[in-house]
C-alpha cells in the first residue's frame, strides 16, 4: 500500500471571532473539544443542552501545522474521510477544497499547495444550521416531523434533535484526515459482488482505479485468482473469481460466519478485505417481505439502531462491540441502521460480519420531505455511490432501504398540502437510489422506504404489504392492540421506559427526583412522553405513588408491551417475517424506547426481549375465542418435547392440566389450542396458566386472565440467600407466594453492578437465581425495595 500519513496532531479549534479557543482532537468534534478544555459543561447532564445552542450557530476554525519534506511520488492528496459538515479547506492559505456533506469522503490533489518545511492546514466549518436555513429559504420550506431544517443539509438528521435526542449541532473533522502519496495507480474502490452457482460462489470483483496509463489488476481469494488490464483512458475492470465448494456465510442461528481474504492489486496499491460468500434475496410475492439468505427464509429478530452518541467520534470499536454483543445476547439477528442517523463506520459492519448480525441499512433520510434540487441532489448521488460501493464488501449488509417514514409522511401526514407541488424526495427513493444500487450492487435488494407497501398505489403502511411501522400503540392505544395487526414485517414498534436508575442519577441532579421533576422531564423528548407512559400504565396498574414505583412499573410495562408484540409477530410466521423493535440503543441518558440505555445499562426490556427472541419460544396467544399455545422453533433442528399446560391458583394449586406432545419442524411455528378446562378460569383474579417443558431449557409461557390491578396478587413473601461467586454474588430468591416480575436492580447500590436476569415470575415454592457482577453490596438493602422488586408490592 502506498503511504498514508495521518495528520492528527497539534490541532486547535477557535471560533471565528477568536473568543473561544481550545486544543482539538482529530478525529473529533467541537463539543468534545470544548468539553475537554473545560469551556462548556457536559451537554448530557441536567439541562445543559439548552445553554449550548450557540455552538451550532458559530463558525469554527480547525488548524494545525505539520512538516513535509517533499516526495518522490507523482501525487500527494489530502484525504478527508469525513468532514462535519460545511467546510472550507486551506493549505498554506490556498483553498484546496470544500464540502457540505458529512456522509462523503474527499480527496484533494494538494501537491501545488504543499511546501517543503512547515505547512499550515486550516479547515473552517460554517454553521450547519445556518447553511440549512439558507437552503430552506432558497429552495422553499418542506414539511417534516421536527422543526429544525435538517432535510436541507446532508448531515446526521438526529443531530438537530429528535424525540429521544438533544439538539447539539456539531462541527468538526469527524473521521481520519491525512496525506496520501502515490504514483502510477491507486485503487479507488472495490466492489466484490457475490452470487452462488451450482457448487460454486462467484465473486465479481469490480475494481475502480485512478491512474494515468494502462495498469494490470489482479484479484485473489482462497487460492483462486484472476487478472485484467485496464487500458489507458478507462478506469474500471471486473475480475470474476469462481470459488469451488464455498464455505457459506450465514446469519447467526443459521450456521457459521467464515470470512475469506480477498486481495486486489493494481500497480503498487493493494486492497485487502475479509468477505463472506453468501447470497441474499427479498421475497415480495403477494405482499410478503421475507429476507432469504442462501435460499433460507429468515424470520427477522431485529432491533433498530440509532447513532450511539450525538458525538459519533466517541463511538469506537470497543463501544460498537459492546452494543452489538448485547444485541446478540438478546438473540437478535438483524440490526436496522435507521435513516435519521449515519452510514456507520467500518468497525460496525465488520463486527456484524463476524457476529452474523444482518444489517438493514437505511439511506440517511428520515421523517421529512427532502428537496430534490441542487445542491442536495448532487450530494445525494455522490454520497450514495460512495457508500453503496464502500459497504458492498460486507456480507452482513442484506438490504438497502430508501428512507424512514418519508413516503408515509408524503402520503398520510398531509405533507402534500404544504408542499404545493414542491419536490419531496420521491425521486430519490423511487428512481435515483434504486438505480444506483442496481448499477453498483445488484446483489442486494433495495426497498424504497419503511414503511412501504411495494407500490405508490397502496397505502405505505398497509399491514398486508411490505414493511409496517406500528405507532398507534404507544401514541394512542393500549399495547394489546399489537395483536390486531398482521404485518408482513413489523419494521418499527416501540414503547417507552425510563433509563436505569444509576443512569438517571449520573445525569440528573433533581432533588427530589420525580417523574416530572425538571431534569428528568428535560431528558424526555417525546411529545407528551410522560402522559403516554401514564396512559400506558393505566389499564394494568394503579397510579404509582412514588418515584420508585413509577420507575419500576413503567419499565415493567415497556418490557411487557414489547414482549407481547414480539411474541405475537413470531406466532404469525411465515405470514409475518420479522419484527424490528424500536430501539436497541440510546445516544444519551434519556427516557426512551430503548432496551439498552444511554450509559449502556440494560433495561428490564432487554431481558424480556432476550426471552421473546429465544431460538425456541413457547407463547400463549388468544385464538378463536379461547387460548392456544404457539411453539416457535427458529432453529434448523426439529423440536420434540413433552409439554404441559397447567391452570394454577395463585397459591400454586393445580386446577387443570393438559399434557401434550410438541413436534415442531425446523423454522416453523405450530399452534395448539388449549382445552377449555385450562383456558377458562374459574376465578380470573386469582389464576394463571403456565405452559412448560420440564426437561428442556425453554422459557415457560404464562397467561394471566386479568390486568395486574384487577388481580388478587398476594402480599409478597420470599426467602433470600446470597453467596459469593468469583466476581460478585449469587442471590437466590425462594418464593413463598406467587411473585410476579421479580427483578433486582443492583445499580441502585453500585452503579457498576449488573444482574444477569430480570422480570422472573415464580409460583410458591419456586426459586430464582440472580448473578450479580459486583461483590460487597449491602446485602440487607439488596433484598428490599427499591432494589428487589416484584409487581405484588407495587399494586
Ligand atoms: C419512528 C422512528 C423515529 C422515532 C420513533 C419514535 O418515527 O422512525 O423517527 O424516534 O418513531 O417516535
Amino acid at each position: 500500500m502506498t503511504p498514508f500519513r495521518p495528520l492528527h496532531e497539534a490541532w486547535t479549534v477557535r471560533s471565528a471571532s477568536g473568543d473561544v479557543r481550545a486544543p482539538a482532537v482529530v478525529p473529533g468534534c467541537v463539543h468534545t473539544d470544548l468539553l475537554a478544555a473545560g469551556l462548556i459543561p457536559d451537554p448530557y447532564l441536567d439541562d445543559n443542552e439548552t445553554r449550548l445552542a450557540w455552538i451550532g450557530r458559530t463558525e469554527w476554525c480547525y488548524e494545525t501545522e505539520f512538516s513535509w519534506a517533499g516526495t518522490e511520488h507523482e501525487r500527494t492528496d489530502l484525504v478527508c474521510e469525513g468532514l462535519d459538515t460545511v467546510a472550507a479547506i486551506e493549505l498554506n492559505g490556498v483553498r484546496v477544497g470544500e464540502s457540505a456533506n458529512m456522509h462523503r469522503s474527499y480527496r484533494f490533489d494538494v501537491r501545488h499547495a504543499l511546501r517543503a518545511g512547515t505547512n499550515r492546514l486550516t479547515v473552517t466549518f460554517g454553521s450547519a444550521l445556518e447553511y440549512a436555513e439558507r437552503l430552506k429559504e432558497e429552495l422553499g420550506d418542506r414539511p417534516g416531523a421536527y422543526t429544525q431544517p435538517y432535510q436541507f443539509i446532508r448531515k446526521m438528521a438526529c443531530n438537530f434533535g429528535w424525540d429521544w435526542g438533544p439538539t447539539l449541532i456539531t462541527a468538526g473533522i469527524w473521521k481520519p484526515i491525512g496525506l496520501h502519496e502515490w504514483s502510477g495507480a491507486r485503487i479507488a474502490a472495490v466492489r466484490p459482488l457475490v452470487t452462488l452457482g451450482d457448487g460454486t460462489a462467484r465473486v465479481d470483483v469490480h475494481v475502480e482505479v485512478e491512474k494515468a496509463g494502462a495498469v494490470e489488476v489482479t484479484a485473489a481469494i482462497k487460492g483462486v485468482s484472476g487478472r485484467a488490464v485496464i487500458p489507458e483512458g478507462r478506469s474500471e475492470a471486473v475480475i470474476t473469481l469462481e470459488v469451488p465448494d464455498p464455505e457459506l456465510w450465514w446469519p447467526r442461528g443459521y450456521g457459521e460466519q467464515p470470512l475469506h481474504e480477498l486481495e486486489v492489486r493494481a500497480g503498487d496499491d493493494v486492497w485487502r478485505r475479509e468477505i463472506g460468500l453468501r447470497e441474499v434475496s427479498l421475497r415480495t410475492e403477494g405482499g410478503a417481505f421475507t429476507l432469504a439468505v442462501n435460499g433460507a427464509d429468515v424470520f427477522v429478530r431485529g432491533v433498530n439502531w440509532i447513532p450511539d452518541d450525538c458525538f459519533p467520534t466517541r463511538v469506537d470499536r470497543d463501544r460498537y462491540a459492546a452494543r452489538l454483543a448485547k444485541a446478540c445476547e438478546a438473540n437478535v439477528n438483524l440490526i436496522r441502521v435507521w435513516g435519521g442517523g449515519l452510514y456507520e463506520s467500518e468497525d460496525f459492519y465488520e463486527l456484524c460480519d463476524r457476529l452474523g448480525l444482518l444489517v438493514w441499512q437505511d439511506f440517511p433520510f428520515a421523517c421529512a420531505a427532502y428537496p430534490e434540487e441542487e445542491p442536495i441532489r448532487a450530494e445525494v448521488e455522490a454520497e450514495a455511490r460512495e457508500q453503496v460501493a464502500r459497504l458492498s464488501a460486507h456480507p452482513s449488509l442484506v438490504l438497502w432501504c430508501g428512507n424512514n417514514e418519508n413516503i408515509e409522511g408524503y402520503v398520510d401526514w398531509g405533507w402534500q398540502d404544504s408542499l404545493q407541488g414542491r419536490s419531496w424526495g420521491g425521486h430519490f427513493y423511487l428512481e435515483l437510489l434504486p438505480s444506483i444500487v442496481a448499477e453498483l450492487d445488484p446483489t442486494r435488494p433495495y426497498w424504497p422506504g419503511s414503511p412501504y407497501s411495494g407500490s405508490m398505489d397502496l397505502p405505505p403502511n398497509d399491514p398486508g404489504h411490505g414493511t409496517m411501522h406500528i405507532w398507534d400503540v404507544w401514541n394512542q392505544r393500549d399495547y394489546a392492540v399489537y395483536r390486531d395487526y398482521r404485518p408482513r414485517m413489523a419494521a418499527e414498534f416501540g414503547f417507552q421506559g425510563p433509563a436505569a436508575y444509576a443512569t438517571i442519577r449520573r445525569a440528573i441532579s433533581d432533588e427530589p427526583l420525580l417523574p416530572d421533576s425538571r431534569g428528568l422531564l428535560h431528558h424526555q423528548k417525546a411529545i407528551d412522553g410522560n402522559l403516554k407512559l401514564a396512559a400506558g400504565l393505566k389499564p394494568y396498574f394503579p397510579v404509582p405513588e412514588t418515584f420508585d414505583d413509577w420507575h419500576y412499573l413503567t419499565q415493567v410495562n415497556q418490557a411487557r408491551a414489547i414482549q407481547l408484540g414480539v411474541e405475537h409477530f413470531r406466532s404469525l410466521w411465515p405470514h409475518c417475517a420479522g419484527s424490528v423493535v424500536w430501539q436497541l440503543n440510546d445516544c444519551w441518558p434519556v427516557t426512551s424506547w430503548s432496551a439498552v440505555d444511554g450509559d449502556g445499562r440494560k433495561k428490564p426490556l432487554f431481558h424480556a426481549l432476550r426471552r421473546a427472541y429465544a431460538d425456541r419460544l413457547l407463547t400463549v396467544q388468544p385464538r378463536d375465542g379461547g387460548l392456544a399455545v404457539v411453539a416457535v422453533n427458529d432453529t434448523g433442528r426439529p423440536w420434540r418435547a413433552s409439554a404441559r399446560a397447567v391452570r394454577h391458583g395463585f397459591d400454586g394449586t393445580t386446577l387443570a392440566a393438559q399434557p401434550f406432545e410438541l413436534d415442531v419442524p425446523p423454522r416453523t411455528a405450530v399452534t395448539l389450542p388449549l382445552a377449555a378446562s385450562v383456558a377458562e378460569p374459574g376465578d380470573p383474579a386469582g389464576e394463571l396458566v403456565a405452559v412448560e417443558i420440564s426437561d428442556q431449557p425453554v422459557g415457560r409461557a404464562l397467561w394471566f386472565f386479568a390486568p395486574d390491578r384487577d388481580l388478587r396478587l398476594p402480599e409478597p413473601r420470599y426467602d433470600t440467600a446470597a453467596e459469593p461467586t468469583a466476581d460478585g454474588l449469587r442471590l437466590t430468591v425462594t418464593a413463598r407466594t406467587l411473585l410476579r416480575d421479580l427483578a433486582v436492580f443492583p445499580d441502585r447500590l453500585d452503579p457498576d453492578a449488573e444482574v444477569d436476569d430480570q422480570l422472573v415470575t415464580l409460583l410458591p415454592g419456586e426459586r430464582a437465581e440472580f448473578l450479580i457482577s459486583t461483590a460487597g453490596l449491602d446485602e440487607r438493602a439488596l433484598v428490599r425495595a427499591p432494589v428487589l422488586r416484584c409487581v405484588n408490592d407495587a399494586v
